[in-house]
């Protein structure tokens, strides 16, 4: 039995008040929505979908601890702006949109309260996690969350923080193709060992998520993704904590990470499932001409081989 108590349902409305508050903080100026073009890059047996966006050069930058002055960072989800709220979600979360959008009804979920991006998620924010997953925003989509933790994870925001941006039921992610060579059989609770694409070079793990999860089913799981991360991490000597979380219903994923960008090309957990995101036409060029699965292995770290692996499991 779960400990934790489930948190209530979205509302039903949900998904009303989500495209009628993105229309109105459009129109208010108070959200910034970036035209982008898609181009799809074959990989194997594998598409990367690569979202061009040149304008978003032009996006104002947070200033970073590294800057001459330092002085206190805004923080936009301690006091977040009355446009793009949306609801709460139990005591604990706030669920906004997101201000910089390239893609319509991307949303936010921020702990009210200040908790540091570089933790990974509790059992309350997969549980969180899961109940805006069931929010059907866009018809013909399903919702795909990520999160982006610690320093070379692509995050800039330093506040919990779990996204979620709709993606086209048609298309296959990365987790999707790698569960269709078939899941490993375990005799623990979970009943299956985390599995990768055997094509991909960079380490990464996949669990499928049975239907209607307990709260314990899902923290079973990213443990079980998560201490394969640490392990990938330790093992292989880097200094920080960093990597990237994405969900569906269907999955969960994490990946280990080593470095923020390659090539000028910033990762974030979606590009490690198969969107990437390029803000020049040259960043476009850079990623067709090197090969997603070369971009994304020198951002992510090298896969221990299986063997290895089982020692400490
Ligand atoms: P982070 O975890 O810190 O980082 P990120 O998503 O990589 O966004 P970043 O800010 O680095 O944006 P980037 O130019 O790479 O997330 C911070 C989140 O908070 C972002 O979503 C940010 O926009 C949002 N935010 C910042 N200030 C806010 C405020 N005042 N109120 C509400 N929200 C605020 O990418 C630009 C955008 O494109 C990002 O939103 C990013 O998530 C999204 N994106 C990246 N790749 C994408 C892809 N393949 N498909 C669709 N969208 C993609």
């Amino acid at each position: 039995g779960s400990s934790i108590k489930m948190l209530p349902p979205l509302s039903d409305t949900f998904p009303d008040l989500i495209r009628s508050k993105f229309s109105s903080a459009v129109d208010a100026g108070s959200l910034t929505f970036t035209p982008s073009t898609e181009k799809d890059v074959p990989a194997g047996d594998l598409i990367f979908r690569v979202r061009v966006a040149p304008s978003l050069a032009q996006k104002p930058v947070p200033t970073r601890e590294h800057d001459e002055a330092p002085k206190a960072k805004f923080n936009p989800f301690l006091n977040p702006e009355p446009d793009l709220f949306l609801c709460d979600l139990g005591d604990r979360y706030s669920l906004i949109l997101n201000k910089f959008s390239i893609v319509p009804y991307h949303f936010l979920c921020i702990t009210k309260k200040f908790e540091p991006q570089r933790a990974p998620l509790s059992e309350e924010d997969l549980s969180a996690t899961w109940e805006c997953l069931q929010a059907n925003v866009k018809s013909g989509s399903r919702l795909l969350a990520f999160y982006n933790c610690g320093e070379l994870s692509g995050a800039s925001q330093e506040h919990k923080h779990i996204q979620f941006i709709p993606v086209p039921h048609d298309l296959k992610l990365l987790p999707d193709i790698a569960l269709s060579y078939g899941i490993p059989v375990s005799k623990d609770a979970i009943g299956q060992f985390p599995t990768s694409h055997p094509g991909v070079a960079f380490a990464h793990f996949v669990l499928p998520v049975p239907k209607n999860p307990s709260t314990d089913d899902l923290v079973m799981r990213f443990s079980s993704l998560l201490a394969r991360t640490l392990t990938t991490l330790r093992e292989q000597g880097q200094r920080t904590i960093s990597f990237n979380f994405a969900m569906t219903k269907d999955w969960m994923f994490l990946a280990p990470r080593g470095q923020e960008s390659y090539g000028g090309v910033s990762v974030n957990a979606t590009g490690m499932v198969g969107l990437l995101l390029a803000k020049s036409e040259e960043q476009l060029d850079f990623i067709k001409n090197t090969g997603p699965l070369e971009v994304t292995a020198r951002v992510g770290l090298p896969r221990i081989t299986e063997d290895e692996q089982q020692h400490d499991y």
